[in-house]
């Protein structure tokens, strides 16, 4: 039996090759002297002092890139102008060229033989600057008279789009019993992954290749990406990623800091590496969410959603970014109706810039923005209506004989049954006696609350590359080599890759190993992103095993002296069918080197997944200090058939700490000057692993059509059920004291606040009345 991941030992024992355990030879080091203000125009940069520093190469500067015909980064959204017209132009140069829009935007690099001596030399760099207002806020930005960002942008509005069905959803609401409302902010986090970024340009004049090592967790968009940046084909760019010390969705774009390194690379003749730090991380990463929402549910008299309005306010910082594009609009609306049977939905979204760090996907790209919106608002609903919260989900749940679902708007839901899911996380939850726990909980001083969320999400269906390509080579000694070119960093493909191809070959998982990225290798893949490498990419190697499988049959019968339509293949034999003659395939491709070997192309439709599951929180708050604690947490999730058990739980568990965390502790904050308050671990602070108390991961797989495994994405519905489950449970605990509005995060200060306001608000009114607002 398989215990633990085939890639732990190598990552235990410090052998794994990240970007900065990379040397080239003859390689120089760059810093990148970046923006200490939030707007500003650049009146010249003074480079004399610094080019002579001791061991100084090269200080280049955005008006060099320019002059090289270095181009935009592309972030395009995949929506519409409600009138049709195309998104707004915010474009992000490789280095900031004539304005800076946000502190830590890269304005130079400085190339020296040392590290060291290149961040010396910044000292001496003299840049000038003219200070112009900044803004950084959305809803200050699109305010008349707020300083605008870019040109081609009024209003600071790149995009106003529009969802789902806005006729039908207007006569829903027009025959409304009730209509139920909730705001809230989705605030600003940073992502934080455990290796900061590190990159390192080089070029070869002999094949005119650019090669860039990165931290990135997808090298096929990377490579489109610089390609658009470099002006050259995507097949002259080579983008390698052994080891990724983590990328919750922020290491997906092209930063401006890869586009200076290739350049520099190759004017400088020689590799040129940089190993960012994590005050780097926290100015020059991409941040996320940010976002100001409402939403709207049209009831009739029985606790029937008729129709749901919802509209997004998102604050995409400085420039638009490729995945912020994308998570900002469609992130928003694929599931729109969540796990209800609601065809009237209609969902408006701003994206607007602001002098802030660019906003871009984390960990459930948009999904987690769209599951809180909904999720506290059926909530709400409950409450306004005095029904059962899971009631009242029951009673307008799609039900598991609708499937398939088509939603308003396209996306069709292909399987599911969320009521045998929330019946069983109900009952995991010891839902009924929560009363009597609430009691106790009232005994010791503490205000206990109880949340849930029956979320939905949709994983990605892949369409950055045409096709997953799974290269499968035989070694002399048996055992097996995949390749291919989207890796893992964190997720455990090194395992669930082997898993899959072990089971359709009938070798040990021990005799495979995943290669990813290498190179000298030019392999297409869609990138480690939107939860969909299992079902996506592990498809294609189950298509690929069974393909060798298929292609060893006349090789077996020419090998055993027999007529193809003889043999047999089961658990790693051919066999001659009612004899005790065979051959083990390991043994037959030892026999007869490369022809056991597949470079798979296939193009075989894998679409969209579609994993939901129940998440139920119950949380304590000690109203003296405003101390919250996770006191129980289940999740029960349909991700399809699982492949390892131990890595879904692992993400399970990982996910719903990111969620808590974002809940309980973290928020980038800005100053009214444009500083990041938050810029380091002494004021952001970090979920630890006991952040969640007593939690308990099960399943409920209900496999889907859509691919062979029957599998359905994992990596990010921990964070998709987490946050509103966890914010329901402290709102539940809130209102029980008479608060009836909070938005998080829900620290200790935060919670305290609530509390206290509340108290005096109640001490005080002479008509005060404890749970009125
Ligand atoms: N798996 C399985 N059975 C299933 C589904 C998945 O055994 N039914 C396994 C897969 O084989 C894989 C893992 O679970 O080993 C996650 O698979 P999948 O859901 O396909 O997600 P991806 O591999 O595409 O990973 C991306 C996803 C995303 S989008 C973010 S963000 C994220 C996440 O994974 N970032 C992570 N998990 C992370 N985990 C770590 N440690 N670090 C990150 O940065």
């Amino acid at each position: 039996m398989l215990r633990g991941r085939l890639e732990d030992d190598r990552m235990l024992t410090g052998r794994g090759r990240y970007v900065s355990d990379w040397n080239l030879a003859g390689q120089a080091h760059a810093y990148f002297v970046r923006s200490d203000r939030p707007h500003a125009r650049i009146v010249g940069i003074g480079k004399e002092e610094a080019l002579k520093h001791p061991g100084v190469v090269a200080v280049i500067s955005g008006q060099d890139l320019v002059d090289a015909g270095l181009k935009p980064i592309p972030a395009a959204a995949p929506f519409k102008w409600k009138d049709g017209s195309e998104q707004r132009q915010a474009q992000r140069l490789s280095l900031a060229h004539e304005v800076v829009r946000h502190v830590g935007e890269p304005v130079a690099l400085i190339v020296a033989g040392t590290a060291a001596q290149a961040q010396d030399a910044a000292e001496a760099l003299v840049v000038d600057y003219e200070d112009l207002p900044a803004v950084m806020t959305a809803e200050e930005a699109m305010a008349p008279g707020a300083p605008q960002l870019h040109p081609g942008a009024p209003r600071n509005l790149v995009l106003d789009f529009v969802g789902g069905d806005e006729a039908a959803t207007n006569a829903a609401f027009a025959k409304a019993a009730k209509v139920v409302k909730l705001t809230a902010y989705h605030s600003r986090v940073v992502g934080n992954p455990m290796e900061p970024r590190a990159a390192m340009g080089s070029y070869d004049p002999a094949k005119d290749l650019y090669y860039l090592h990165a931290t990135t967790q997808g090298v096929g968009p990377m490579r489109g990406q610089l390609s658009a940046v470099l002006g050259v084909p995507p097949e002259k760019v080579r983008v390698v990623a052994e080891e990724v010390g983590g990328g919750f969705g922020v290491r997906f774009n092209a930063y401006p800091e890869y586009g200076a390194l290739l350049y520099a690379a190759k004017k400088l003749g020689r590799p040129v590496k940089w190993v960012g730090t994590r005050s780097e991380v926290f100015l020059g990463d991409e941040q996320a969410r940010d976002i100001h929402h409402s939403g709207e549910l049209a009831l009739d008299k029985e606790g029937r959603i008729l129709g749901m309005r919802f509209d997004y306010l998102s604050n995409m910082g400085a420039y638009v970014v490729f995945t912020g594009a994308v998570v900002n609009t469609l992130g928003l609306v694929n599931v729109n109706c969540g796990v209800y049977d609601v065809q009237a939905v209609h969902v408006r979204g701003r994206l607007v810039l602001t002098n802030t760090i660019p906003t871009a996907a984390y960990r459930g790209a948009g999904r987690p923005v769209a599951s809180y919106s909904l999720e506290r608002l059926v909530d709400e609903a409950a409450r306004e209506l005095g029904m059962d919260p899971a009631e009242f989900r029951r009673r307008n749940m799609i039900p598991a004989a609708k499937m398939p679902y088509k939603l308003v708007g396209g996306f069709e839901y292909d399987s599911g049954d969320f009521e045998a899911v929330m019946n069983k996380a109900l009952s995991a939850s010891e839902w009924k006696s929560f009363e009597e726990r609430r009691k106790k909980s009232k005994t010791k001083g503490r205000l206990r609350g109880r949340g849930m969320a029956t979320y939905i999400e949709m994983t990605a269906p892949g369409g950055f590359a045409p096709h997953d390509q799974a290269l499968i080579n035989w070694e002399k000694d048996g055992s097996v080599t995949l390749r291919t070119a989207s890796h893992n960093h964190g997720q455990g493909h090194e395992t669930t890759f082997a898993q899959i191809v072990s089971a359709v070959l009938g070798i040990p998982v021990d005799r495979i190993r995943l290669r990813t990225s290498e190179p000298d290798y030019n392999l297409v893949a869609n990138p480690t992103g939107g939860s969909r490498t299992l079902h996506g990419l592990g498809s294609a190697m189950h298509w690929a095993a069974q393909e060798i499988v298929k292609n060893g049959m006349s090789l077996a019968a020419e090998h055993l002296e027999s007529a193809v339509q003889d043999i047999e293949f089961e658990a790693g034999d051919y066999r001659i069918k009612g004899t005790d003659r065979k051959v083990r395939i390991d043994e037959l491709a030892r026999t007869y080197p490369g022809k056991l070997d597949l470079d798979f192309t296939g193009r075989p439709k894998v679409g969209a997944t579609f994993p939901n599951g129940c998440h139920i929180a119950e949380v304590e708050i000690d109203p003296e200090t405003g101390e919250c604690e996770i006191v129980s947490y289940i999740a029960c999730d349909d991700v399809g058939t699982i492949i390892n058990h131990q890595i879904v739980e692992g993400q399970m568990q990982g996910g719903v700490t990111q969620g808590a965390g974002h809940i309980f502790l973290e928020q980038g904050v800005y100053d009214s000057s444009g500083q990041l308050l938050t810029g380091s671990f002494m004021d952001y602070a970090m979920p630890r692993a006991g952040l969640v108390g007593g939690l308990t991961v099960t399943d409920h797989a209900v496999p889907t059509p859509t691919n062979p495994l029957g599998a359905k994405g994992v990596g990010e519905g921990g964070v998709t059920g987490s946050m509103p489950a966890l914010m329901n449970a402290v709102m539940d605990a809130l209102r029980s004291a008479g608060v009836q509005h909070f938005d998080m995060p829900a620290s200790p200060r935060r919670l305290w606040q609530a509390l206290q306001s509340r108290r005096t608000k109640v001490e005080h009114s002479p008509v005060g009345k404890v749970g009125s607002h």
